[in-house]
C-alpha cells in the first residue's frame, strides 16, 4: 500500500515553541497538566467526513481537494479501501487517539439495505485490523440521516413512516458496527429533524416520533450489550430551516419531557453554539451544570457569515471559557475533542490537512493551560463564592430549603428594612485575569 502523505513520513513531533516546520508548538502528548497527561485530557478524535469523504466542493463550484478515491469511474469498494488507509496513515501520523464516521464515510451504499449492510461490514471488519495494528481508538459512530434525498423531509420526525422504518435500519447497522470496534460513544445529529415551513407541519407529532426512535435506540443499545454514551449533537438550522435539536437547553427539555433524560448526553459543536445565538461557553456551562455534557465537536465560525463554516479552532481567546468549563466539571468521561472540521477550499496541499489539525491542537493545548492555572489558582471560583455567598448563609439556605413562603419573607424583608447596596460585578477585572493568565502561561 502506498503513503498518501510521503511528505509527511513519521508522527508529527513536538517541536516547542521555537520550533520550526510541522510540529507541535505546545502539545506535548505526555506532559502533565494536573493528574492527566495532555493526551488524556483533550482525548483528539479526527472526523471521516470533512477530512477524506469531501472533495473540497461548495454550493457553487466542484471539488478542488486531490482524493483520488473520490473520483466516480473506480470500483467503490476498491476507493472505500484507499479511503480508509489514507484516513488511518493520517490519524496515527498525527498521533490522535480516536476518529469518528458515519457508515456512508466508510463504505459505499448499496442498492439495497442489505448490500449497503454488507459493504459496511466489510469496511468494518478492515477497520478493526486497521485499529488494532495502529491503536486507533473509535470515539463514535453515526449514521447519515440527511445526505439523502429520501431524507428530505427528515429521518425520525419524516411524516411517512416509511422513511422512519429505513432511518432505523441504518441505525441499527451503525449501532452494531460502533459497538463491534468498541466505540466510547454513538451520535445522533438531526440536520433534517425540523421543519422547512410549518404550513405543513405538526410539530407535536413529529417531536413525539423523534422521541419514540431514541427510545428504540436506547432499548437496542441495552439488547446488545453496548456500554458507550449515546449523545445528540444541537444545532439550531442548516440544513433545514428550523431544527428541533436547537440548543442544549431545547434538547435538555426535550429529554426530560419524554423521560429520556440519563439516557442521552449532549454533543456540543462550537460553531453550532454561534449559530443558536450563544457562545460557545455558554453551552459546555449549561451542559456541565446539567449533567447532560458528553463530548466535543470542535470547531469555529466566521464572525462576519452565519453560516456553519466548520474552521479549525485557532482562537485561544474562544477557547478559553469552554476548556475552562469541562476542567471545572472533571473534564471528559467517554468523550473528547473531535475535530469536525474542513479546509478551506483554496487549501489543497496534502500537507495543509496536517496544518490544519495542528493548529488546532495546539490551541487546545494552550486553552487547556491557562484553564488549569485559572482552575487551580481559583481564579473565577474565587470570584463566583463570594459573589454567591450570601446563599450559604441563613437567608439564602432558608429561602432555597423552601422553608420561608413568600409571606414570611416579605414580613422579614420589611421587618429588618433589608435594602442591600448593588456590588460590582467585577467584569472587566476578570476579563483582564483571563488575559494575564493567557500570556503568562507557558
Ligand atoms: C453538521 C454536524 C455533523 C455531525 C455528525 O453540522 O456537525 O457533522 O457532527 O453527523
Ligand atoms: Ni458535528
Ligand atoms: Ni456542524
Amino acid at each position: 500500500m502506498s503513503e498518501f502523505f510521503p511528505d509527511v513520513p513519521g508522527p508529527v513531533p513536538f517541536i516547542g515553541i521555537d520550533g520550526e516546520g510541522l510540529g507541535y508548538r505546545v502539545y506535548d502528548s505526555d506532559q502533565m497538566v494536573g493528574d492527566k497527561s495532555m493526551a488524556d485530557h483533550l482525548r483528539l478524535a479526527v472526523c471521516y467526513w470533512h477530512s477524506f469523504n469531501w472533495p473540497g466542493s461548495d454550493i457553487f463550484g466542484d471539488g478542488t481537494f486531490d482524493r483520488p478515491w473520490l473520483a466516480r469511474d473506480i470500483d467503490p469498494m476498491r476507493a472505500a479501501e484507499a479511503k480508509q488507509d489514507a484516513a488511518f496513515e493520517f490519524i496515527s501520523k498525527l498521533g490522535a487517539r480516536f476518529f469518528s464516521f458515519h457508515d456512508v464515510d466508510m463504505a459505499p451504499q448499496g442498492a439495497s439495505l442489505k448490500e449497503s449492510r454488507a459493504n459496511l461490514d466489510a469496511m468494518v471488519d478492515r477497520a478493526a485490523a486497521k485499529m488494532s495494528q495502529t491503536g486507533v481508538e473509535l470515539l463514535w459512530g453515526t449514521a447519515n440521516l440527511f445526505s439523502h434525498p429520501r431524507f428530505a423531509a427528515g429521518a425520525a420526525t419524516n411524516p411517512n413512516p416509511e422513511v422512519f422504518a429505513h432511518a432505523a435500519a441504518q441505525v441499527r447497522h451503525m449501532l452494531d458496527a460502533t459497538h463491534r470496534l468498541g466505540g466510547h460513544n454513538y451520535v445522533l445529529w438531526g440536520g433534517r429533524e425540523g421543519y422547512e415551513t410549518l404550513l405543513n407541519t405538526r410539530m407535536r407529532q413529529e417531536a413525539d416520533q423523534l422521541a419514540r426512535f431514541l427510545s428504540m435506540v436506547v432499548d437496542y443499545k441495552r439488547t446488545i450489550g453496548f456500554e458507550g454514551t449515546l449523545l445528540l449533537e444541537p444545532k439550531p438550522q442548516e440544513p433545514t430551516k428550523h431544527q428541533y435539536d436547537y440548543d442544549c437547553a431545547t434538547v435538555h427539555g426535550f429529554l426530560d419531557r419524554y423521560d429520556l433524560l440519563g439516557e442521552f448526553k449532549v454533543n456540543i459543536e462550537g460553531n453550532h453554539a454561534t449559530l443558536a445565538g450563544h457562545s460557545f461557553h455558554h453551552e459546555v456551562a449549561y451542559a456541565i451544570d446539567h449533567g447532560i455534557f458528553g463530548s466535543i465537536d470542535a470547531n469555529r465560525g466566521d464572525h462576519q457569515n452565519g453560516w456553519d463554516t466548520d474552521q479549525f479552532p485557532t482562537s485561544v481567546d474562544e477557547l478559553v471559557p469552554p476548556v475552562y468549563e469541562i476542567l471545572r466539571g472533571g473534564g471528559f468521561e467517554t468523550g473528547g475533542f473531535m475535530f469536525d472540521t474542513k479546509l478551506r477550499r483554496q487549501s489543497i496541499d496534502r500537507s495543509d490537512l496536517f496544518h490544519g489539525h495542528v493548529g488546532g491542537i495546539d490551541a487546545l493545548a494552550k486553552a487547556l493551560l491557562v484553564a488549569h492555572k485559572l482552575l487551580s489558582e481559583r481564579t473565577l471560583e474565587g470570584e463566583r463564592d463570594r459573589r454567591y455567598a450570601g446563599w450559604t448563609d441563613d437567608l439564602g439556605t432558608q429561602i432555597l430549603s423552601g422553608s420561608l413562603g413568600l409571606g414570611e419573607l416579605a414580613d422579614r424583608a420589611v421587618a429588618h428594612n433589608i435594602d442591600p447596596t448593588p456590588v460590582s460585578g467585577g467584569q472587566e477585572r476578570l476579563e483582564n485575569e483571563i488575559n494575564h493568565a493567557i500570556w503568562s502561561t507557558s
